[in-house]
């Protein structure tokens, strides 16, 4: 070729392909992030948001050649809300991705959509076993009630509890906790006396309680969404339980970071199982909970601010593996079988159920400098969600 030719040839091909990559650079991933930031379950949207922008605040806004756009909506909780802003999240706005979801209702209005639209979606707070099962693009980056239930309920045979009653909250993750709970305590053994669920809409748990009372169990085993647990603590103290020598175990959600320093000297010595606690011990979560709190006016975080943060890092991994392709099917495969060091432990993505793989602490709640913490005493690894490998 003569040079002049060479020089044309090059030229075109550069003003071809300028465009082409400035389009590509310019090329936002749209993640829609659908939270209740009003209504019952704010505490819930605010830690999730909060999770989220840290974690985008940490790590760049810019992933295998992309941006990274967060497009946050309220549902104040509501189901059919949640349906409408997926609905116009995937169709009008393109969202690529989908995520949040504070509680289970929520997460199934969505899933329907995330299939449609061949969108990954990604729960970040909803805990009820099924969830996964609704939509092949869904990945959970929470946890499941039956994974931190039942070693619950294996340490409280272990540890001279006999007689339980059951007392949750009556939806469907509450019926997982009850069901977990009781299947593995009876099966070693123990003894459910009564099963009790109560309203999920602002329960006055005093009648309820007194039944526990009244069937002098040696324990009540408990689950309520995140931001309820203090109402229990209290009228669980009010009620005068300890007194009458029955304990309460519970999941992590009862004892929830958000609001356990308010709960006072009720809470001391409460037993949970949960996969988070802000006093976890590694460098990671005191960088983690440091950072959390100054940005966020001292808010301590919880769990859901940590399945917010890793819903972030699981989108932001899968783009760099599938090297920026942000097709629902190519994102969702990259997501199977991910592991990274969170700030709860060693997790990974089950690449089968699409449910998070990780450490179930058991915790006590304790005093120290002068703040109440759920401090661990002991864990089990790798733990999957149970219900699912049952099932196989
Ligand atoms: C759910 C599960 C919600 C655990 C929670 O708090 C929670 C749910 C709002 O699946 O609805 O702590």
């Amino acid at each position: 070729m003569k040079r002049r030719q060479v020089l044309k040839t090059l030229l075109i091909s550069a003003a071809l392909m300028l465009p082409a990559g400035a389009a590509l650079a310019a090329d936002a991933v749209k993640v829609g992030l659908i939270l209740p930031m009003t209504g019952p379950f704010a505490s819930t949207g605010r830690q999730v948001e909060a999770g989220a922008k840290l974690y985008m605040a940490e790590h760049g806004d810019e992933v295998a050649g992309h941006k990274i756009e967060l497009i946050l909506r309220d549902d104040t909780a509501n189901a059919e809300q949640t349906r409408r802003i997926a609905q116009e999240l995937v169709t009008r706005e393109k969202v690529q991705v989908l995520a949040g979801f504070g509680h289970t209702p929520l997460a199934m209005a969505a899933a329907p959509l995330a299939t449609q639209g061949k969108v990954p979606m990604i729960v970040m707070a909803a805990g009820t076993s099924v969830i996964t099962e609704k939509s092949p693009f869904i990945v959970r980056s929470s946890f499941t009630l039956p994974q931190v239930t039942e070693p619950l309920a294996k340490w409280a045979k272990d540890n001279k509890i006999e007689k339980v009653v059951t007392l949750v909250a009556d939806y469907a993750p509450g019926l997982d906790a009850e069901k977990a709970f009781s299947d593995t305590f009876t099966k070693a053994g123990g003894q459910i006396v009564e099963s009790i669920r109560v309203p999920l809409a602002n329960p006055d748990f005093a009648p309820f309680l007194q039944r526990v009372r009244d069937a002098k169990p040696d324990a009540v085993f408990s689950f309520v969404p995140s931001g309820v647990g203090s109402a229990l603590m209290k009228q669980f103290d009010d009620r005068g339980l300890a007194q009458a020598g029955i304990r309460l175990i519970a999941t992590g959600d009862v004892t929830d970071d958000d609001l356990l320093n308010k709960m006072g000297k009720a809470a001391l010595g409460t037993i949970t199982t949960h996969h988070y606690s802000a006093a976890h011990d590694s460098p990671e979560n005191k960088a983690f909970v440091k950072a959390f709190e100054a940005a966020n006016g001292g808010m301590r975080p919880n769990f859901m601010a940590v399945g917010g943060y890793d819903g972030m890092a699981l989108i932001y991994e899968a783009l760099k593996k599938t090297g920026g392709d942000a097709k629902g099917e190519a994102l969702v495969n990259a997501m199977k079988g991910l592991s990274w060091t969170s700030v709860r432990g060693p997790v990974s993505i089950d690449p089968e159920t699409r449910d998070i793989v990780q450490t179930v602490y058991f915790r006590e709640v304790k005093e120290q400098d002068g703040q109440l913490w759920n401090v661990e005493f002991d864990k089990v690894e790798a733990v999957k969600d149970p219900v699912k490998a049952a099932k196989k």
